[in-house]
């Protein structure tokens, strides 16, 4: 595989234009993806099934899927597990009424918000404690949402569609802060800031970005290859924010087509009629083997050249949660987990 942002076409005189794949890199998980599902699948090992999750651990079919047949239980709220038994929370996090409905019940619980999210949560709680109106820019209903505008509900207000910035009331116009969801689009939350901003000229920003490193780049790799695509494949589930944000953006930066596919099934003959570059993507909480499917399936009808466009080199990780950890640290010869 080759790096190059700027791969021309090639052309054979006989053959027409050689078909190829754009690979965006970043894709896929990121790191609180993947403590998140390592944190299940330790708990799998360290206390046995059924292990209870509180939601999707990540939005994907296919981890989801996967862990329920390891004998993973996944619920909607903390009143369908069994008392005393235990519940991991879902990377997307939880409010503070769902800890105390734990506790009420009894169950033993691990939290596997991510770190990202929970700076946000913090985040609200500065802000509400210096008195301020916090404008939550999110999708309504999302789990994140939920979670952080429940750090404190009289304080946060939702801003989500253009028509939600005129709904919104402050007390002061000086003590206005906006923050955000963690995987929305970089470019059209600008977009609301810029019209909270005529409403609010005083409005404050968070204090370090709240979209996401994992979102950002994501966005960032399929904006670069998006020019030179007739179709932009991304992999990820329809319930997956940061995935249908890339197809979006990858439209938005002059891909021809895109569609969301949970697996490479789903890829349907005629978006590849007439096509000759695909690129080829993944949310953030899509395993790589899925994407290797997507280009085993196109390598099948003549997609042979994969080229990787690299627009960063990911580093970040999490240490697991804290209440996993010690139970890690106190068995030392149970099995540390198989990814
Ligand atoms: O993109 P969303 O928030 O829908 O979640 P996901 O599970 O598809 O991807 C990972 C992102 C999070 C856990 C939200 S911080
Ligand atoms: Fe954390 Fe960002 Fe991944 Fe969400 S998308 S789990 S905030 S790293």
């Amino acid at each position: 595989m080759t790096t190059s942002p700027e791969a021309t076409d090639l052309v054979d005189q006989d053959a027409g234009p050689t078909k190829r794949v754009l690979l965006a890199k970043p894709r896929g998980y990121c790191a609180g993806v993947d403590r998140a599902v390592v944190t299940v699948e330790k708990a799998l090992e360290t206390y046995g099934a059924p292990i209870y999750v509180r939601k999707e651990i990540v939005h994907n079919r296919h981890v989801v899927d996967t862990l329920s047949e390891r004998g993973v239980i996944f619920v909607d709220e903390t009143d369908e597990v069994p008392e005393g038994a235990l519940v991991v929370f879902s990377a997307h996090g939880v409010s503070p009424a769902v800890h105390e409905e734990a506790a009420k019940r009894n169950l033993r619980t691990i939290d596997a918000t991510c770190p990202l999210v929970t700076k946000v949560h913090k985040e609200v709680h500065r802000f509400a404690r210096e008195d301020y109106d916090i404008l939550l820019i999110g999708h309504e209903g999302h789990e994140e949402v939920e979670g952080t505008a429940g750090e404190d509900p009289d304080r946060v207000q939702l801003v989500d569609k253009p028509e939600d910035v005129d709904k919104v009331e402050v007390r002061d116009p000086n003590k206005v802060v906006w923050l955000s969801q963690t995987t929305l689009s970089v470019d059209e939350t600008m977009e609301r800031v810029d019209q909270l901003k005529e409403r609010f000229p005083d409005l404050q920003a968070p204090p370090s970005d709240d979209i996401c490193y994992a979102t950002s780049n994501r966005q960032h790799a399929v904006k670069a290859m998006a020019p030179e695509c007739d179709l932009v494949i991304v992999v990820g589930s329809q319930n997956s924010s940061n995935s249908k944000r890339l197809v979006e953006v990858a439209l938005q930066a002059g891909a021809s087509d895109s569609h969301l596919v949970d697996f490479a099934s789903q890829i349907d003959e005629a978006w590849l009629e007439g096509v000759t570059t695909v690129g080829v993507t993944s949310g953030a909480s899509v395993p790589d083997v899925l994407v290797m499917q997507v280009l085993d399936h196109l390598a099948e009808r003549g997609w042979n050249q994969v080229d990787e466009v690299t627009t960063a080199n990911e580093k970040v990780t999490f240490a697991l949660p804290r209440e996993l950890r010690k139970d890690l640290d106190s068995n030392p010869d149970k099995p540390r987990g198989v990814r």
